[in-house]
């Protein structure tokens, strides 16, 4: 397809149009994108340069601008990022629109537009946004969490918020220096883990671990820095570690999958409850999640659920969030005839993993469809598992359903440059 991009006034770089200047509140310097044809659109007609206008006359900044061949209309098609006060911004769109044949806004505010599409991260440093977006903070655990009357614990708990809190991308993550009794819960977990891997856990899995030993310090008496084991994830299949401080919404984590980033926790459970803990912590993340990313097959599957999740409407971001839940984190699958695990929530919880290949839960083959739409709890083992039989066909399922999902252009990633192309046909 034909592509090309136009500099165009300021910012200089175009590659810096996530720039947020010093004292832009970062709410109001959050983009929104827009994608259009004018009416009767040629390059040669000066039809661009007159639409263009219409952003200087209200006030709006263009930050990024491409123009390409649409295949929607004869013509051309553009896209273009831009900043404003919402007012001026609403008042260009009005005029654009009268001038346009085709017209798409990505914006965070869709919900108050029946057609904008959301917004979501196109360069993997926008990802530095998500840091403040958390559903909770630290501290500030609910009067049901093992550590709420724990003094200590949530101090700790503050300190790892505000290091992720804090984190930009491109940094070194930072190393931590965990305590006597945080190693100790370590130890527990990864002494019951190591028991039953052999027997319980799908061959992927199997074959990643001895070289996280080797490689990354898994040891009983060692937490593993995020740092070493992200770059070692980097070598395997590109993927990369960012610290958060907590959960981040549906839409959000799944955006850093598009970029093969994972967002990980680097707090351990409370020490009362090793076995089994509902949040996502150290353990769950290194134990769990890791060895996976480290496998071609599976770093491909993950990245293709956030790719669909991309400016996806809100309800088939549930519908992927599900799917997420029943393959990533719970997901079972088939091998040489025996059932094993693979979803990172039963890796990571001794508990969990073995109960899970008992004859207790329910067990169904994976079908996005109908996967997408199942209830399921989430501080309980799983009364109901779903079954893949490899991610090859996890992934060929996911993408078929991930091209139902109503979205007016595609979306590709790009490598080198580490962002996402916003493509005007599927
Ligand atoms: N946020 N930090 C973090 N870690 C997760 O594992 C996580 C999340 N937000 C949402 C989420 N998982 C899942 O419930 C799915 O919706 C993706
Ligand atoms: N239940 C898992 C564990 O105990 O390690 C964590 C699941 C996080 C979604
Ligand atoms: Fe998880």
């Amino acid at each position: 397809m034909y592509q090309r991009q136009v500099s165009f006034d300021k910012p200089t770089r175009i590659e810096d149009s996530a720039y947020i200047a010093e004292g832009v509140d970062i709410q109001e310097a959050r983009n929104t994108c827009l994608l259009f044809s004018p009416k009767d659109s040629s390059l040669s007609s000066g039809v661009l340069a007159k639409t263009l206008k219409i952003f200087k006359r209200h006030d709006v900044n263009l930050l990024h601008i491409e123009s390409r061949s649409s295949l929607r209309v004869p013509g051309y098609e553009f896209f273009v990022e831009c900043e404003a006060k919402s007012g001026n911004l609403g008042r260009a769109i009005d005029d654009l629109k009268e001038q346009c044949s085709y017209f798409n806004i990505i914006s965070r505010d869709y919900k108050d537009n029946a057609t904008a599409v959301p917004w979501f991260p196109r360069r993997i440093r926008d990802l530095d946004r998500f840091a403040n977006q958390i559903l909770s903070y630290g501290a500030e655990l609910d009067s049901d969490h093992p550590g709420f009357t724990d003094p200590e614990y949530r101090k700790r708990r503050k300190y790892f918020a505000d290091i992720a809190y804090n984190y930009k991308h491109g940094e070194p993550l930072p190393h931590v220096q965990y305590s006597k009794e945080e190693i100790e819960t370590w130890g527990i977990i990864f002494r019951n883990l190591t028991k039953l891997y052999k027997t319980h856990a799908c061959r992927e899995y199997n074959h990643v671990f001895p070289l996280l030993i080797d490689n990354c310090g898994f040891r009983e008496d060692n937490i593993p820095q995020l740092e070493d084991v992200s770059n070692f994830l980097r070598d395997c299949t590109g993927f990369t570690l960012r610290p958060v401080a907590g959960l981040l919404s549906s839409r959000d984590f799944l955006a850093g999958l598009a970029f093969r980033v994972f967002h990980s926790t680097q707090y351990i459970r409370h020490p009362s409850k090793p076995m089994y803990t509902p949040e996502p912590d150290v353990c769950h993340e290194l134990l769990g999640h890791v060895p996976l990313f480290a496998d071609p097959a599976f770093a491909q599957f993950s990245q293709e659920i956030g790719l669909a999740s991309l400016g996806a409407p809100d309800d088939y971001i549930e519908k992927l969030s599900t799917i997420f839940w029943f393959t990533v984190e719970y997901g079972l699958c088939r091998q040489e005839g025996e059932l094993k695990a693979y979803g990172a929530g039963l890796l990571s919880s001794y508990g969990e993993l073995e109960y899970c290949l008992t004859d207790k839960p329910q067990l169904k083959d994976f079908e996005p469809e109908v996967t997408g739409i199942t209830k399921y709890p989430i501080t309980q083992f799983q009364p109901l598992y779903y079954v893949a039989d490899s991610f090859e066909q996890a992934k060929e399922k996911t993408i078929k359903f991930a091209n139902s999902i109503p979205r007016p252009f595609g979306v590709r990633y790009n490598a080198y440059t580490q962002s996402i192309e916003v493509l005007d046909s599927k």
